[in-house]
């Protein structure tokens, strides 16, 4: 039970202006680094403060523009099903990556897919490239800075009108060690799971 208790805090990105488009910044790691699990994958996000925060709930304003910018830091793999490293429920169902604009990503070819960020509730997945898992200066513990290797991945979406929880998750099965990869941090709120709160702008 105290496992249950230990929900991450909510980051809150929902005090801006109405209507203004509203900056998250979020990092995907291999290894946390800390706390009860510190050999887990994980999102970390970026406060308004500017500090990274364990965490998978954010507080988003409601019928807004979220302009996300994401690091990614975590090896890859290719996928098992390759409709997951299409890009869609975001602005031209496209992300750029480190400045290109990608539709699909073909997990076979290079680093393949580390991570996604997938809310099946609004239509939205984002496959996550990966970084090369032998790089030198390949990150093996969070928060991970950018001289360290990593993927930059931006996109947009707008948050949906109507308030309420939207759970997003990651479907690339990147629990390393648990049954068929899918335990552990993949079921985990703060690690491979969380929940846009979309509240009131
Ligand atoms: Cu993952």
């Amino acid at each position: 039970m105290a496992f249950l208790r230990t929900e991450p805090p909510t980051v809150n990105f929902a005090t801006g202006a109405p209507g203004k488009p509203v900056h998250l910044t979020v990092q995907t790691v291999g290894a946390i680094g800390f706390g009860p699990h510190p050999d887990w994958v994980s999102y970390l996000v970026q406060s308004p403060a500017g500090k990274w925060v364990h965490s998978t709930l954010w507080d988003l304003p409601a019928n807004t523009m979220i302009d996300v910018t994401l690091y990614e830091y975590d090896g890859g793999s290719p996928l098992r099903n390759p409709e997951i490293g299409r890009v869609y429920g975001v602005t031209g169902n496209e992300e750029t990556i480190n400045g290109k604009k990608v539709s699909l990503i073909d997990a076979t070819q290079g680093n393949g897919v580390g991570h996604t960020f997938s809310v099946p509730t609004l239509g939205i997945n984002v496959p996550l490239y990966a970084v090369n898992g032998n790089a030198k200066n390949f990150c093996n513990a969070s928060p991970c800075g950018l001289s360290e290797a990593h993927n930059t991945i931006t996109f947009s979406f707008r948050t949906p009108k109507a308030t309420g929880q939207y759970a997003f998750q990651c479907f690339v099965p990147c629990g390393l060690g648990w049954l068929y990869g899918n335990g552990g941090p993949m079921q985990t709120i703060g690690y491979m799971d969380g929940f846009l709160k979309v509240v009131s702008s």
